[in-house]
């Protein structure tokens, strides 16, 4: 008898703690969607500042090279239905630089996939390629995606939706052209087909066997015969003659990336890009997006022969940990951390940036032609990073920040109507300017929701200084990812167009 009233008891006691702790968990959700409202409407209200207004003449930008078609898959099924027997004899440790058999596919995939980070790797081998295609065909109709692809057009589009009179330099097939908006120019031929992009997307906790995404991303294989040779580059240095353009953007040179040149081709094609870069007047600006580089030769013959010649660089969280591991010590590096962390990001800004200031002061007296770098864009999942040097060219930063923050929630859950709940914000609400001791801290709040500050950069052997401004806005994070292949160019276009 006095167990069962214990039992009424206990269970008395355990209805009231899950009432409880319901309301509670209801109550945290709230506040949590308080929080992302308050950011989004600031974010909303920054970005809005930027309107061009219509007597504005449109800004005028050029984009270079290349185009390709992008057939986009999901990645656990395509894994799932090709190579399910194939996984245990996978080493997840260990990533493959090229991509010439169905083992160092897998190999690659794995390595990249448990890491979140996104990737773009040759396949060497067209017959494996080739194969690729036709099983990514063979998937459900509706489970493939066919899009124009290509860092060039899809930045060149994003400039045009934000109201830019645009040029391109690409090569593209009768079947790609009519996908590209009628009112961009384009400088190049029309070629028989375009180079093909496999995409493989996956989500946030997507499984492949024992391996699971600890973010949405994506893996793009692609074996491409035009887009190397950046055959476009003389046809857009050529119509840049008249165009004189206010932005030239320079991306896509991944393409060339474990690509099989003749001995000394690629730095001839690269020496193209020099010449076009050093032919544009001063007021042009130049900004180079940054990818996804494996090769080290390539990537010492950017810094030797591109970013030289720049005002601007765009990149993710992957690419500047690569680009500063190769200023610092000659070598690369493979997947970082997906989510790292902002003060370490901005100490990584900071270490890239001295490193070009100092080179554009080493070499100024022999090469007149060299630009010093005025602005870096870095783009993370949780936070949107730039840098720029105060009082240069670059307007709004703080706008352009917001701008990019905004594009890149729009983009990754393919809407372009921002809703709340459908946000997860990764980003604390305040954080260190640096990981060294004593750093300032920022505070992101509904008064400051895109925290800038400016700061003094040390530099060279005689502890120059430069004044440079920084901002920081949250990414409202998709909770459920539709595509994150081609975010990037979405990303770092919004934000540039904003800073003319
Ligand atoms: C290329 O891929 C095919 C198809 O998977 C394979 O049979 C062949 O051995 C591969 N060739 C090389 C050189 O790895
Ligand atoms: C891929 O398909 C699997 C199984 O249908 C699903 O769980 C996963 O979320 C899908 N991923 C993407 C990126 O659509
Ligand atoms: C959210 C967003 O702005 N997405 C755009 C990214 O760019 C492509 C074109 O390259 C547009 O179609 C998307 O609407």
């Amino acid at each position: 008898m006095r167990a069962l009233k214990y039992m009424g008891w206990i269970t008395g006691c355990s209805v009231f703690t899950a009432f409880i702790s319901i309301i509670w968990q209801a109550f945290l959700s709230l506040q949590a969607l308080n929080k992302t409202t308050v950011l989004l409407t600031g974010l909303l209200a920054i970005e809005s500042e930027v309107k061009r207004s219509a007597l504005e003449p449109a800004p005028k930008i050029a984009v270079g090279y290349g185009a390709c078609t992008d057939l986009q898959i999901n990645a656990t099924e395509f894994m799932e239905t090709y190579y399910k027997t194939r996984m245990p004899s996978v080493s997840p440790d260990f990533a493959a630089n090229e991509v010439n058999t169905e083992q160092e596919l897998l190999q690659s995939f794995v390595y990249y996939f448990k890491n979140g980070a996104a990737a773009e790797r040759v396949v060497g081998n067209s017959t494996l390629f080739k194969q690729l295609i036709n099983y990514a065909k063979q998937l459900d109709k509706d489970r493939i995606h066919w899009y124009m692809g290509g860092n060039a057009p899809l930045m060149a589009v994003r400039f045009v939706m934000e109201g830019a009179n645009v040029l391109l330099g690409a090569h593209m097939s009768k079947k790609l052209r009519p996908l590209l908006p009628k009112e961009i120019s384009l400088a190049g031929d029309e070629i028989a087909e375009d180079d093909i992009h496999l995409i493989l997307e996956y989500k946030a906790g997507d499984h492949w066997g024992a391996y699971k995404a600890p973010r949405a991303n994506r893996y793009i294989l692609h074996n491409d015969k035009n887009n190397p040779h950046l055959r476009s580059v003389e046809q857009l240095t050529d119509a840049l003659k008249q165009y004189h353009p206010q932005l030239l953007v320079v991306s896509g040179l991944q393409m060339m990336d474990m690509f099989k040149f003749s001995p000394g081709v690629r730095e001839a094609r690269l020496n193209q890009v020099k010449q076009q870069l050093i032919s544009q007047p001063r007021d042009t600006l130049q900004h180079f997006e940054f990818a996804s580089y494996v090769e080290l030769e390539l990537l010492q013959q950017l810094r030797q022969l591109v970013l030289p010649y720049v005002d601007s660089l765009g990149m993710n969280e992957q690419e500047l940990s690569n680009l500063r591991e190769v200023q610092q010590h000659g070598s690369t590096t493979q997947a970082t951390d997906w989510n790292p962390r902002l003060a370490h990001t901005l100490d990584q800004m900071r270490e890239v940036f001295i490193s070009l200031v100092e080179d554009y002061h080493s070499h100024r007296q022999a090469d007149a032609q060299r630009r010093m770098v005025s602005r870096i864009h870095v783009h993370t999942l949780a936070y949107q990073t730039i840098l720029t040097i105060a009082n240069s060219k670059w307007k709004n930063t703080r706008a352009a920040a917001a701008k990019a923050a905004l594009t890149a929630h729009r983009y990754v859950c393919k809407s372009q109507f921002v809703n709340p709940e459908s946000v997860l914000l990764v980003l604390d609400d305040s954080f260190a300017t640096s990981a060294q001791e004593q750093a300032p801290r920022m505070r992101m709040s509904a008064a400051n929701p895109v925290p800038c500050w400016q700061e003094f950069i040390q530099f060279g052997p005689s502890r120059q200084r430069i004044k440079v401004e920084i901002c920081v806005a949250p990414v409202l994070v998709c909770r459920v990812a539709k595509k994150t292949a081609g975010a990037g160019d979405n990303i770092s276009a919004s934000g540039l167009v904003a800073q003319l």
